[in-house]
């Protein structure tokens, strides 16, 4: 396929010139920062930098990092580096013990986040003669929001489906002839297989590609996506905290994804040591995010595991590429697309009066993940009455619902039933593998 770019001179930017940007770019950032977000600057202090210390890329190493933990501390607006009147968006994830990260956005950060995923579509093959479904959620989750705005950038027809409610997304896709699906990987196969038991061959469905990302997928999952749906099947990362979908996105290769550098500068670090590992080895993202304005976060440590390549692409882009993502170095889960971490599940037991005796049971069934959670019922809340076991069973799983923003079943079993580790507890059974 013919490569076309949204923005061509950034997307093939000899390597040396990307650096150049960066660097200007990162000075200007620093200087705002520690400017205007009093939490960071005394992270500086504490490691003795000053903005002076930052010429350019090449000294970013010398600056502290940025976790999760961070953004909890400093939940809500602690890290916010323009006055909320010039704010004009949130964004959120489900996050632990209650304390979800928000991040903020001026127009001016929409902007450039929309550019990012309109280049996403446009290194899917779509143009202003495309019609693009929508089918991330919208809200406060990034991904419909992401999409639909690129989508919009490139001219495309925006169907805003949000996920979910099957038969009317394939209806629409039908009636008005769908070209380019987004959403969840999980969900566009569960997509395929729908459109499969009713009886279409992928000659029919009018899609052509689809820009897939928000959880890991397999290589195994792209092929049978793109057989039952007859389409080439395209990544795409990102994370609410530096925007959200758009960070990377897959070019015809499909070997890997580019990272829209100019906005979003990535390191690989040893996780254990904080240290830069050269290009090439395995460890921890971390993302710079060069140009935002509001929600600027430095050097924020993803947890994703992966790996960079400078690789030259057949496609003409000279962005880096990372590799699909290899997991994590902590325990999230991606569950139906929402990210659920098992600190969350022992909140809601020791509010509800239970003990954090449980295992959660994930599993992928016809493309749609299962979600069990097994829990220990404590001695006081024994009985063997069944309408009190459904009961209780429903009340735990209204309250999980409430903190994750996803329905599991909820299994009650008996006290000391659930197989105690003599190491570190087995909290998880993840039987989908999909790494
Ligand atoms: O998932 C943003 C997004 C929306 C990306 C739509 C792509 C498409 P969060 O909910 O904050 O944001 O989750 C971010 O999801 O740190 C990864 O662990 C995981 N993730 C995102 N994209 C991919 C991908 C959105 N393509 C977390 N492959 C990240 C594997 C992914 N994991």
């Amino acid at each position: 396929m013919a490569q076309n770019y949204y923005q061509k001179e950034i997307e093939t930017m000899p390597v040396e010139d990307i650096r150049k940007l960066q660097s200007e770019k990162l000075v200007k950032q620093v200087k705002h920062v520690y400017e205007n977000v009093p939490y960071y600057k005394n992270l500086m202090d504490e490691k003795g930098v000053t903005p002076d210390d930052i010429k350019g890329i090449e000294d970013l190493h010398k600056l502290p990092f940025l976790t999760k933990a961070d953004l909890r501390d400093a939940y809500p607006y602690g890290l916010l580096a323009k006055p909320l009147n010039e704010c004009v968006r949130i964004h959120s994830t489900s996050g632990t013990t209650g304390r979800r990260v928000v991040a903020f956005y001026t127009q001016h950060d929409v902007d450039l986040w929309e550019d990012c995923c309109a280049r996403a579509i446009v290194a899917s093959g779509g143009t202003n003669e495309d019609v693009c479904q929508v089918a991330y959620g919208y809200g406060l989750f990034t991904g419909g929001a992401g999409l639909h705005g690129g989508s919009h950038r490139v001219g495309s027809m925006t169907l805003p489906m949000s996920s979910g409610n099957t038969e009317r997304q394939v209806q629409f896709m039908m009636d008005l002839n769908a070209t380019i699906l987004c959403c969840t990987p999980s969900y566009a196969a569960y997509i395929g297989e729908y459109l499969k038991e009713q009886g279409y061959t992928p000659d029919q469905i009018p899609l052509k590609a689809g820009i897939f990302g928000a959880e890991p997928w397999t290589e195994e999952m792209r092929r049978g996506i793109e057989e039952v749906l007859g389409i080439k099947a395209y990544d795409i990362y990102g994370l609410t905290e530096t925007s959200g979908p758009g960070v990377a996105f897959e070019c015809c290769e499909q070997t890997g994804l580019h990272v829209n550098e100019d906005h979003f500068y990535p390191e690989i670090i040893d996780p254990d040591t904080g240290e830069v590992l050269p290009e090439g080895s395995k460890g921890e993202l971390v993302f710079t995010s060069l140009d935002k304005e509001a929600f600027p976060l430095l050097r924020y440590r993803t947890r994703d595991i992966c790996v960079l390549s400078r690789k030259k692409c057949s496609c003409g882009r000279t962005l880096i590429k990372m590799a699909k993502p290899m997991g994590r170095t902590d325990d999230m889960l991606i569950i139906r697309g929402v990210n659920v971490f098992p600190s969350q599940i022992e909140t809601v037991l020791l509010n509800e009066g239970y003990q954090p005796n449980y295992q959660i049971v994930v599993d992928r069934v016809k493309n749609n993940d299962t979600f069990e959670i097994n829990v220990e019922m404590t001695p006081e809340k024994f009985t063997d009455k069944v309408s009190e076991i459904l009961s209780m069973e429903k009340n735990l799983a209204n309250a999980m619902k409430t903190m994750l923003g996803i329905n599991p079943t909820v299994h009650l079993v008996a006290p000391k039933s659930i197989a105690r580790s003599e190491g570190k507890a087995v909290r998880v059974i993840d039987k989908r593998k999909l790494i």
